[in-house]
């Protein structure tokens, strides 16, 4: 065990479940922490107070899990939140299962009923630990006051190993109220596991002279990067790769930064929503999946690309290679150790695939510059309410390259996803893709903005979002975040009043908003509220919202409401509508 903490932080002598609970997160250097208190767990929030720890009140656990989610994503070390037993543990569900299918190094903590008394009907009690085992990599049950710490490590290996993922620990009243008598041995902890990817692993040597010769040969070959290349940090062996090979880079929602945005090799987003990555892809000869799932959004529901074309598929999971598409080549592996190899087998070709591919490489900016070309009208332009892409325009040219973007899981990725282009590699785009809830904005914005204090951060989030979170607009400024908040205010549920217009022909349901004010709302909140009803005043707002320091601030969009207008259909030629098929 790489074991490095210090023996003045090894505590010894009787102490509860739950200050061992605080002293192994202090070993592991834990950042800021989301919950909220139950009778269980209060020995923990005791202990918290006693080590000066980080640990914030939020107002829903789901907000707690999204928050820590963030958090985990901006710096790769397990987010960690917590609720007490039954709503508190069920509350969480949600943010952990979006964690799980993302595969964000998470630890929860839940409390669990007094073992005295269980089942016996006790206030909250409900069948918590089946509830939460399919949300989370791994549940564990602490049964005894004296693992808690041993339990604590394995939660931390677990969280950031392979795969990296949540972890449940289900802690029993009398565990972390009871007390043990710990030795300074009991605290220790494993250093590599405080960070994912904890451990890298190559893929199979012959499997990678494959996957080289396969690309050597390819006359257009492109990398398609999903979440997995930032869960690798393998920003410089994906560009180090590309640039030596002459290879475009095209991206997931998750994926993106993978290469900057801005470089010249950047395809941009590839799948549901595209600029001009699908038309390479299809034409492609041979594409190289890193870190990528090949789900339904990226693959256009299943009809992208054509199973005809060369895949290599570069993974963490072996069981995922081959589960949407064949692999002529699987590797594998960790994404940084396995293109760092591939970089080194076609080391040789680098110089003849450079010239041969000249001209293929040459394509991207000058069709990337045609496209820009042909959406202008809609990126410049000047329509009242305001139009979506220009809002993303005005993204692109206020947050600074080291800027962080949080995207909710309503329209707002999706726009964003497509037309918000990130400058420089790295986690600098964060939608809630593992299970798109709505909501994911405010808290992810939270999370975020405690990941990279004096980092300029930005989260997007529809009204229906909004609504959901508004109390937690309370736990942004208790935390003293200066986060700015997007609201893209259209007065819908706009995705589903979009797909009511193409598909029922215009019979809104349970799809519209009534008009709210949420500038004023922040105001009343005691937060910096904006409201931006014309186009030319984003960027005014953007800049106020960015300058603000230790409070949120609401900038309230006014953009279209008519619902032939919401979805990102600027690049989005090919989808054709049909009854029963989901268009966004
Ligand atoms: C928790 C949750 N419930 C429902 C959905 C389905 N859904 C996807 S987008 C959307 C509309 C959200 O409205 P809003 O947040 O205002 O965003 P808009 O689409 O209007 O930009 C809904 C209901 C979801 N993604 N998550
Ligand atoms: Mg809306």
């Amino acid at each position: 065990m790489n074991d490095s903490s210090p023996a003045s932080n090894r505590p010894s002598g009787r102490m509860t479940g739950g200050r061992a609970m605080a002293e192994m997160l202090r070993l592991a250097e834990a950042g800021p922490m989301f919950g909220m208190g139950g009778f269980q767990l209060l020995p923990f929030y005791d202990a918290l107070a006693e080590l000066g720890m980080q640990h914030f009140l939020i107002n829903d656990e789901r907000c707690g899990a999204f928050a820590a989610d963030a958090y985990a994503r901006v710096t790769n070390r397990p987010g960690i939140c917590d609720g007490t037993l039954g709503p508190g543990a069920t509350n969480l569900v949600t943010g952990l299962i979006e964690a799980l299918n993302a595969g964000t190094p998470m630890v929860a903590f839940a409390g669990d009923t007094n073992r005295a008394h269980s089942w016996k009907n006790m206030t909250q009690e409900c069948r918590q630990v089946e509830i939460l085992r399919p949300a989370v990599k791994e549940l564990i049950r602490i049964e005894q006051t004296s693992r808690v710490p041993e339990l604590l490590r394995r939660a931390f290996a677990v969280a950031t190993s392979g795969r990296p993922g949540p972890v449940v620990l289900d802690i029993p009243e009398d565990v972390c109220h009871g007390t043990h008598e710990f030795t300074a041995a009991d605290f220790a902890i494993d250093a590599t596991t405080l960070r994912a990817p904890a451990r890298r692993i190559r893929p199979d040597r012959a499997d990678t002279a494959r996957a080289a010769a396969l690309i050597a040969s390819a006359k257009r070959p492109l990398i398609l990067v999903g979440g997995g290349i930032h869960l690798s940090e393998a920003y410089e062996a994906v560009l180090a790769l590309a640039e030596a090979q002459s290879i475009p880079v095209a991206h997931t929602m998750s994926g993106k930064g993978g290469i900057a945005c801005t470089h010249p090799l950047s395809a941009g987003l590839f799948g549901r929503y595209s600029r001009i990555a699908n038309e390479l892809v299809e034409t492609s000869d041979c594409l190289l999946v890193v870190g990528c799932k090949l789900g339904e959004i990226a693959t256009k529901r299943y009809a992208l690309p054509s199973k005809s074309i060369p895949l290599i598929h570069l993974e963490i999971v072996a069981e995922e290679i081959g589960r949407c598409l064949p692999a002529e080549v699987a590797l594998w592996g960790d994404a940084r150790a396995g293109l760092g190899d591939l970089a080194e087998a076609l080391a040789e070709e680098g110089r003849r695939a450079r010239s041969a591919r000249a001209d293929y490489v040459g394509e991207i900016p000058r069709r990337m510059a045609a496209w820009r070309e042909e959406a202008r009208a809609r990126l410049d332009s000047d329509e009242r309410p305001i139009h979506m892409a220009r809002l993303c325009r005005e993204f692109n040219r206020a947050l600074p390259a080291e800027s962080i973007l949080v995207a909710d899981g309503g329209f707002a990725a999706h726009w964003t996803g497509l037309l918000y282009d990130t400058k420089i590699a790295g986690r600098h785009f964060v939608p809630d893709r593992g299970l798109a809830s709505i909501g994911y904005g405010l808290p992810g914005g939270i999370g975020a903005a405690l990941a990279a204090p004096g980092k300029p951060v930005v989260a997007i989030t529809g009204d229906g979002g909004f609504n959901m979170m508004l109390g937690e607009l309370e736990t942004a400024r208790r935390a003293g975040v200066g986060l700015t908040l997007v609201v893209v205010n259209n007065a819908a549920s706009g995705y589903v009043k979009a797909l009511q217009h193409a598909m029922f022909r215009g019979r809104y349901q349970s799809s519209d908003l009534v008009e709210m004010d949420y500038a004023a709302i922040a105001r009343a909140m005691g937060c910096n509220g904006i409201r931006v009803e014309d186009p030319n005043q984003l960027a005014g707002a953007l800049a106020g919202g960015l300058a603000e320091r230790g409070r949120p601030t609401v900038v309230d969009v006014i953009v279209t409401r008519d619902p032939a207008r919401m979805l990102p259909a600027v690049d989005n030629r090919t989808v054709e509508i049909k009854q029963g098929d989901r268009v966004a």
